[in-house]
């Protein structure tokens, strides 16, 4: 048996192959039958000749529908006006499993891909984006790996928000309210005390009501922490393990990308370092393209859009302001208004892909951030141990894996970079 790839080849030609999979897409003229097959590798065109095979096997081959599951037998020749430059001439036909009538054709709307989504995730472009961000977090791990940070698995159920206390998903747990991880970040923070350099990818859940294209409810995080860590070389693990992650895409998924019309090349080319811009540069950049931000303003979709779509790199906006960002960040000592902080904004008018801080070691200072936010000191009492049993500097980040697939594979919306995306209009399927 050859994959569809392998079958696709100059070395076949003349030669008996077996391929199995799908078939993509079906017509018949007179007595042949052109049906294109496809399997987790590509798609080759076979064709199917009444006399050539069994009167049975052309039979079925007639009937079988898009997306039948087939096993052929034929001989590769090549054909220039094939997709791929070969076909198989069948000598035999055998189907596993009929399909008829399969309810996505060409051109169907948003929706009713979405309530297809059971089916859908079989299209190319499905398929592509899942080979590319598997590529990706293959490259992550590498770095990880060869940077000797250590893989560990955090809770999923959480008593406290790590994030915005109003995005928190409850579940009940036994006689109490528990809630669904928005970060890992505390659960690795308290690990770096005897692991030194941590990471972990898990789901992280935001019950965020807009409907945005860069929003999910449910997203897989990758998140990453280090004892004596400082901010500056935080965004170094940043530069360095996007660069990997990048360049691991383009070695194992370059006919995935180019259909996905990102050109390789673009993603070959980026490398440490990434520019860092200030926030209060930042306003004023934003300020000369004529939006109406000033210092406090937060950066959404569209002030990340303007900073960066004529951009091909990704760049940092470092030290943001204090009112912006959560209580956990360090103070920046150079400009007390600010945090030790960076967004990472991906090019091409994409924006944040990654959040990172060296972390506030002072509780005191702490426990005034939490007091001035409302929330209860007692939820946090395990949190505030870990800078009172030998606190050391460190830092950390949390990378959306689907932001990244986003940007990499030129999605118009995030939804189409998860097999099922979970939003405030969706569970199902
Ligand atoms: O809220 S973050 O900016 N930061 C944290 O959660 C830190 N506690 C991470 C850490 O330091 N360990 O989220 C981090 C990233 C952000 O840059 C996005 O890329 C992604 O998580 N993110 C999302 N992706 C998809 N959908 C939603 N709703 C979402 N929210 C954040």
């Amino acid at each position: 048996m050859l994959s569809v790839k392998q079958a696709l080849s100059k070395d076949q030609v003349g030669k008996i192959v077996q391929v199995r999979g799908w078939i993509y897409r079906t017509r018949s003229s007179g007595g042949i039958v052109f049906a294109v097959l496809r399997d987790v590798s590509g798609i080759i065109q076979t064709t199917v000749k009444k006399g050539a095979v069994s009167e049975k096997d052309f039979d079925d081959a007639q009937k079988a529908g898009i997306e039948s599951s087939v096993m052929i037998e034929g001989e590769v020749a090549e054909d220039k006006r094939a997709p791929g430059g070969y076909e198989i001439r069948a000598t035999k036909f055998q189907v596993y499993g009929f399909s008829d009538g399969f309810p996505i054709t060409e051109y169907q709307s948003t929706e009713l891909l979405l309530d297809l989504r059971h089916l859908w995730i079989r299209s190319r472009e499905q398929t592509a984006v899942a080979k590319v961000k598997a590529s990706l977090l293959r490259g992550a791990r590498e770095w990880f790996h060869d940077n000797e940070y250590v893989e560990v698995t955090p809770p999923i159920i959480t008593g406290v928000a790590a994030e915005e206390s109003t995005t928190l998903f409850q579940v009940k747990y036994f006689d109490r309210i528990a809630y669904l991880s928005q970060s890992a970040q505390f659960y690795l923070e308290s690990l770096i005390y005897s692991l030194d350099k941590v990471y972990s990818l898990t789901p992280s859940f935001r019950a965020e009501k807009s409907r945005t294209p860069r929003h999910l409810a449910e997203y897989w995080h990758l998140e990453m922490e280090a004892a004596w860590l400082e901010n500056e070389d935080n965004m170094k693990v940043q530069e360095q393990l996007i660069t990997s992650m990048l360049h691991n895409a383009v070695k194992e998924c370059p006919e995935e990308l180019t259909f996905m019309k990102r050109d390789p090349a673009t993603l070959k080319k980026i490398e440490p370092p990434f520019e860092r811009m200030n926030y209060q540069e930042a306003m004023e950049t934003l300020q000369k393209k004529g939006l109406d931000v000033s210092w406090g303003s937060d950066l959404g979709a569209i002030e990340e859009r303007a900073l960066t779509q004529d951009r091909l790199v990704p760049m940092f906006v470092v030290n943001y302001p204090k009112e912006l960002k959560p209580f956990y960040m360090k103070e920046n000592p150079e400009d007390t208004r600010t945090y030790k902080n960076s967004d990472l904004l991906a090019p091409e008018g994409y924006g944040e892909i990654v959040g990172g801080s060296e972390r506030e070691t002072d509780n005191e200072l702490m426990l005034e951030r939490l007091r001035d936010k409302g929330e209860s000191i007692e939820n946090y009492k395990w949190y505030l141990d870990l800078r009172k049993y030998g606190s050391v500097p460190h830092s950390g980040f949390g990378l959306g894996l689907e932001r990244i697939v986003t940007w990499v594979c030129k999605l118009d919306h995030i939804r189409d970079s998860i097999p099922y995306p979970r939003t405030v209009a969706r569970v199902y399927p």
